[in-house]
Parts: structure tokens; C-alpha cells; sequence
């Protein structure tokens, strides 16, 4: 992408309504702009990251063995009639009506509409296991929505939903979903610690929320200081295996975890005092087991192997990518901007043509950025005229891994600088050298 082409409305200033970094350095990055309160455009380079970050939650949802779908936002209000939550859901539910006069909603979560797709075909307990899920955005008419798209009235969702026989096999796909999520976040470049929570208006008797420790973080959050070291399972988690993901929640519910409203100040106490971490956080996911709450009502089962009906086991397991960015912002960046973690950068890297117009300088960064690019690296090409401190700082802004810098002076000597932006180390070598980091 040549930045002259691009589309990144970069502000100079510190805008005012930002009262946390992430909410500031996404606004000065030109990475969000606010519609109305609580309600946000992605720009091109936020949506790059939403992007990147949306593709490794599928991914790991996938080798988790869910399976994508696409429910709709809109949603009709019957549904949520069946399963008496229309009217204890509240204000915090946008309610619309249709042309028909008849009641819709745009959807605050998918537990009714996901439960009228599973009842309406699957019959037979030979189809479960089974988990969908889906990334769509939601509206919720939050009384506070603050910190940009940390907690906005329209947000984006991963949501996934398992159907099981019985409680065990549903305690199975919770295991899945938690080995899941630990390796979500820590792809994305975040420690993230399952938490007891309370399940407020989902509902249910067993539910953690996965919380990334953040002086700007919302919540109060409690835990044993280990969790901060614990390994995350591999790539080649078997993810059938219902002994090798119980003993990987066992783990990680070993030692004391718990947010404020399920914080229990005596066995908090009952860590020795260096072990003991009181923090604030930030709530990047939220996962429940909440039994035959919605398929009873509703009216979700399947024949069991001895031939009777049998409502069908529920759980629902939700992550913000709406969140996440705002999140790996607050957890990487220092005074100049943000630092991306790899894999979710909205650019692999920018090269930066100090001269523009100079012919050596033109041809240097146009032979690095066709060669990165054929290599399918994401490649940012600063082409324009503007200062070269002007820049800088906007690569050090936007927080893209490595900088190529190819000035008058270095490319007179087939050479660049290399920089990268979490270290601020600098390296010069040959234009060669340059692109084969990269290729090689
Ligand atoms: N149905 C369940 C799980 S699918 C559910 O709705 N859970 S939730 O209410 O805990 O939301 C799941 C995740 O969505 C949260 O962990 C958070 O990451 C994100 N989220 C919730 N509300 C907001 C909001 N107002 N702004 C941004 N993200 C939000």
C-alpha cells in the first residue's frame, strides 16, 4: 500500500474526549472515528488490525472444532419472548419496530436465535456434539459507553454456542472453548487469566471471564501472581481429549483467580502475601455454562441413545475483538505511539523514502517494496513529500514492527537503515540484506 493511496487521517493534536491511551492513540492514528456516542467507523488501518485479530480468533475456534456461521443483527422479538429475557433484559436492549409494527430487536447476544437454528434440525444426540459460532456485531445500550471501543453501545462479538447431551460432554466443550481462548490471547500477544465470574443476564452456574491485567482495566480482579508464567497449551492440543483438557483447566483453576464480585477476601487472604496480585483489568472474554436454560423453555432436545427426549446442554462463550485492539494497545505502546505484537500489525512493514523525488531514493524503495510485497508481506510504502521527521513519527504512530529506511546518503551506498520499533535498535546493511530478512 502506498501511503499517498492510503486512507489514514493522522491527527497532530492530543483529541480531548480521550481519557485513556488506547482511546487517544487510536483516534491520533486515524485508526476509529466516533459516529455518534458509543458508535464507531473502522478506518482502513483499524480495520487492518480488526482484521488480523478477528482471523486468529477463527482460527483457533476451528481447531477447536467450532464452526462459523452468520446469524443476523436483527433480530425479532419473539424469540426472546420465548425465552422470557425480553423483558428482563432492560434498556440496555435497542428495541426497534418494522414497518409491520412488529417488535424487533438489534441483537445484545444470540443465545434465543442460535437455539431456534439448532431445534429446527438437529433431532438426534448422533449430531452432537456440535458448537457455532459466529463474529458479528452486537448493540448493547450500555448507561457508560467510554474509552472509545473498550466498551461501545455497537461492538463486535465472537460468540459460540455448544449443544451436548449431558453435563459432562457439555463440561467438555467449556474445556475446549477455555484451552481455546488461552491460546487466542496469547497469539495476540496478551496474558490473559480465566477468572470465576458471575454470569448476570446469561445466566448459568459455571463461568470465567479471561481478563488481561491493565492499570485502565474496569474491573478489580484478584489472583495468584503464577498465572503470570503459566504455560499456554500447544499447537498440538487434542482438543477430543477429554482427560488432557480437564487436566489443562484443572491448571489453570488451581490457585485463587476471581473478580471483584466473586472475590472471597478469606481464601484470598490464605495465599501467602508475596503470591497475592490485586490489579485491575480488562474483560477481553467471557465464557458460561448455564445447563437446559434456554433449551428447556425453548424447546431444544434430541432422542438420546435410550430413545427418550432429552433437552439439550447449553454453553456460550464470547470474545470482544472490538476490545482486543483498544486492549493490545494499553498492554504495547510507549510515548511515540503504539507496538504492534506480529500478528496482528496492520502492516508486516513500512518502508519510508526519506527523499522522495530523489531518483536513487525512488528506486531503492520501490525495488524493497515490490520484492516484500511478492514475498505477500504487508507492505507500507511512505511516498510522500512530507518531512522526514513528520515521518518518523507517523511510523513510530501507527506502531508497524520494522521501519526500512532508505535516505539519500546510505542509498548512495546500496545500503538502508532497519529499525525496529520496539526496541528502537538500527541497523544498517545492503538494500540485499534488507529484503532478505524478509524473503528469506
Ligand atoms: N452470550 C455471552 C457469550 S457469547 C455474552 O454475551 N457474554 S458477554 O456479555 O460477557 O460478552 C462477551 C464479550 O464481549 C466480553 O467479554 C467483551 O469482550 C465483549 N463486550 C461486551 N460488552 C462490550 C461492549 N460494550 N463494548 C465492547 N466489547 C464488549
Amino acid at each position: 500500500m502506498r501511503l499517498s493511496r492510503f486512507f489514514m487521517p493522522i491527527l497532530k493534536e492530543n483529541p480531548k474526549e480521550a481519557e485513556i491511551v488506547s482511546h487517544r492513540l487510536m483516534l491520533r492514528a486515524g485508526m476509529i472515528r466516533q459516529q455518534s456516542q458509543g458508535i464507531y467507523s473502522w478506518l482502513p488501518l483499524g480495520k487492518r488490525v480488526l482484521d488480523k485479530v478477528n482471523a486468529i480468533i477463527r482460527d483457533e475456534q476451528n481447531r477447536a472444532g467450532a464452526i462459523e456461521l452468520s446469524m443476523p443483527t436483527l433480530q425479532s422479538a419473539e424469540l426472546w419472548q420465548e425465552s422470557g429475557r425480553y423483558d428482563a433484559y432492560g434498556k440496555e436492549m435497542l428495541r426497534i419496530k418494522d414497518r409491520q409494527d412488529r417488535p424487533m430487536l438489534y441483537g445484545p447476544t444470540n443465545e434465543e436465535m442460535v437455539t431456534d437454528i439448532f431445534r429446527s434440525s438437529v433431532k438426534s444426540y448422533k449430531d452432537l456434539p456440535l458448537n457455532l459460532y459466529h463474529i458479528q456485531l452486537k448493540f448493547r445500550d450500555e448507561i457508560r459507553p467510554r474509552f472509545g471501543t473498550m466498551r461501545s453501545r455497537e461492538f463486535m462479538m465472537k460468540d459460540a454456542y455448544s449443544f451436548d447431551l449431558t453435563r459432562e460432554g457439555a463440561e467438555h466443550s467449556y474445556n475446549k472453548m477455555f484451552a481455546a481462548y488461552l491460546r487466542t490471547f496469547d497469539r495476540l500477544g496478551l496474558r490473559a487469566i480465566p477468572m470465576r465470574a458471575d454470569t448476570g443476564p446469561i445466566g448459568g452456574n459455571l463461568s470465567h471471564e479471561f481478563i488481561i491485567l491493565a492499570d485502565t482495566g474496569e474491573s478489580e480482579v484478584f489472583c495468584h501472581k503464577d498465572f503470570v508464567g503459566f504455560d499456554i497449551p500447544g499447537e498440538q492440543t487434542d482438543f477430543d481429549s477429554v482427560e488432557g483438557l480437564q487436566a489443562i483447566f484443572d491448571k489453570w483453576t488451581s490457585l485463587y483467580a476471581a473478580t471483584s464480585e466473586m472475590h472471597d477476601e478469606a481464601a484470598f487472604n490464605a495465599v501467602p502475601e508475596g503470591d497475592r496480585l490485586s490489579a485491575r483489568g480488562i474483560e477481553v472474554g467471557h465464557i458460561f455454562y448455564f445447563g437446559t436454560k434456554y433449551s428447556e423453555p425453548m424447546g431444544a432436545k434430541v432422542q438420546g441413545p435410550d430413545g427418550k427426549e432429552h433437552f439439550v446442554h447449553m454453553g456460550s462463550y464470547g470474545i470482544g475483538p472490538t476490545r482486543l485492539v483498544p486492549a493490545i494497545i494499553e498492554a504495547s505502546h510507549d510515548d511515540n505511539g503504539i507496538i504492534w505484537p506480529a500478528s496482528v500489525a496492520p502492516f508486516d512493514v513500512v518502508v519510508i523514502n526519506m527523499k522522495a523525488g530523489d531518483q536513487a531514493c525512488d528506486d531503492t524503495c520501490e525495488l524493497i517494496y515490490a520484492a516484500l510485497s511478492k514475498a505477500g508481506k504487508d507492505v507500507l510504502y511512505d511516498d510522500t513529500d512530507d518531512r522526514a521527521g513528520t515521518k518518523f513519527a507517523t511510523a513510530d504512530l501507527i506502531g508497524v514492527p520494522v521501519q526500512i529506511i532508505a535516505g539519500p546518503r546510505a542509498v548512495a551506498n546500496g545500503e538502508v537503515e532497519v529499525k525496529d520499533r520496539k526496541t528502537g535498535a538500527r541497523e544498517t546493511m545492503t538494500i540485499e540484506a534488507a529484503i532478505n530478512r524478509f524473503v528469506a
